[in-house]
């Protein structure tokens, strides 16, 4: 950490500004030696001041810039950082990194600048991470996800989960000191419901569906047999010609993917091939491919033609997908309908509308809604703390039959195991190479 890092924060391509960072210690001496302010000493550079000048390399000027210094501890790293706002674009933006790396700076690493706030102590280790999510959140409800971890929501939660566990722990030490004062009987009886309450409370945060939504947003998969107007219903959607729509039935060959976030919510759409036996080689890969869709979806739409009569073709897939998590679609309800809701077999959501009208889609764009809202007190966001969270959990549950079938000295050790999966969530005391991963994930610049 005593070198002096630089990197440029801002995404590469053209953009109205571009900023390159610097952090370290030398951020002062190196802005001095590159940034001039027209009539200012160049180390007379106020502190948390946005100024005005050129970046300059000897006499050759680089670009018209704003710059900031900002001295430590009030800064992102805690260290002293310096910011220079130059025009935006490739050519400006690296000129100026190249100037910083020639004046001694060492180019960051991935997640570098975060890292560092991490160990100096600004931020807890899944805040570090928020910063990551928040940066890669699509869609609303991700980005509030992010941000209540990024305020400590994550945090809070598991250090209080690890306030409950030293209180056991110390209750299973005073029980092992004072044999005569405290009987195992009586230590087991009061810590094994206290380790299984824990246990319960960390599972219970574990929703595994709701951290992949806010990760991958919901996965929909629109199938049927051919012609039934599945790429019509994504395109209407959409609102945009995504896939070709003919009156022909395998027009649809490989998966058509688009996007939508109604009120937040991202909802990944899959049209995929229309689901039949055929000997064309090229469709044949393309239901094996919408099988594969259907089976990795977190909601599968089964659409059917309400204004055809049911085939067998329909009644297989029924059952084929009565597995997946299924909804069916009623299209074409702008026809005159050939059979009844009501002879669909039960056990499933059943929508009614039409792609060619538009305003029939609400109740699907709603459903959909319904399926991608995730709770707004979620604890657990990421998927690296819902393994560490679990595994704290089992190791409770270990604790806890130890205490009851082995001994107290035994179960210190279950105890120590869950007290060391809630620290990695938070980063206290975690090892270099567990900080490589999550930080590699970055972006550089951040
Ligand atoms: N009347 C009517 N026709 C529709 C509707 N949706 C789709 N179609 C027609 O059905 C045919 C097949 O549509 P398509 O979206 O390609 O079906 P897919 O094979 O399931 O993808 C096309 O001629 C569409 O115009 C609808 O809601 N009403
Ligand atoms: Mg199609």
């Amino acid at each position: 950490m005593a070198e002096t890092i630089a990197a440029i924060a801002t995404s590469p391509g053209e953009g109205g500004i571009a900023i390159v960072r610097i952090s370290g210690e030398r951020s002062q001496e190196v802005l001095s030696r590159i940034f001039r302010r027209p009539g200012k000493a160049p180390e007379a550079f106020p502190d948390h001041r946005l100024c005005y000048g050129h970046v300059m390399e000897d006499a050759e000027c680089i670009d018209e810039a704003m710059a900031v210094l900002m001295l430590a501890p009030a800064t992102y790293t805690r260290e002293d950082v310096a910011e220079i706002q130059v025009h935006g674009g490739f050519a400006v933006a690296s000129r100026v990194l190249k100037l910083c790396l020639k004046h001694g700076c060492r180019l960051a690493e991935p997640g570098e600048f975060t890292r560092r706030a991490f160990l100096n102590g600004r931020i807890d280790l899944s805040q570090a991470e928020a910063v990551m999510q928040l940066i890669s959140a699509r869609g609303e409800q991700a980005r509030r996800a992010a941000v209540s971890q990024l305020e400590g929501g994550t945090s809070a939660f598991i250090r209080e989960a690890s306030d409950a566990l030293y209180a056991i722990q110390a209750g299973i030490a005073a029980a092992i000191d004072y044999p005569e004062e405290i009987s195992e009987e009586e230590a087991a009886s009061d810590l094994s419901p206290r380790m299984l309450a824990l246990a319960q409370k960390l599972e219970a945060a574990c929703d595994e569906r709701a951290v992949r939504i806010l990760r991958n947003g919901l996965t929909v998969a629109l199938c049927g047999r051919p012609n039934v107007g599945k790429s019509s219903l994504l395109n209407a959607l959409l609102g945009e010609e995504r896939a070709i729509v003919t009156s022909l039935p395998g027009t649809t060959r490989d998966l058509v993917e688009g996007e939508i976030s109604p009120e937040g919510c991202l909802i990944r759409l899959i049209d995929t091939a229309g689901m039949r036996e055929t000997d064309d080689p090229v469709e044949t890969v393309g239901v094996t491919r919408a099988r594969r869709a259907a089976m990795e979806a977190d909601l599968v739409l089964l659409v059917l033609d309400v204004s055809s009569p049911l085939t067998e073709e329909d009644r297989v897939l029924l059952t084929e997908l009565s597995d997946c998590p299924l909804a069916v679609v009623l299209n074409k309800s702008d026809l005159a309908p050939a059979f009844r809701e009501d002879t669909l077999p039960k056990g499933f959501p059943i929508l009614t509308l039409s792609a060619h009208s538009p305003e029939t889609l609400s109740v699907l764009r709603d459903f959909l809604v319904s399926r991608a809202k995730v709770s707004d007190r979620l604890a657990i966001t990421q998927g690296r703390h819902l393994d560490a969270a679990r595994r704290a959990a089992a190791a409770l549950r270990d604790a806890e039959r130890t205490l009851r079938e082995t001994s107290l000295d035994l179960c210190t050790l279950d105890l120590d195991r869950a007290q060391a999966a809630l620290a990695e969530i938070t980063g206290d005391n975690v090892e270099e190479t567990l900080l490589d991963r999550v930080f590699s994930e970055f972006c550089v610049g951040k």
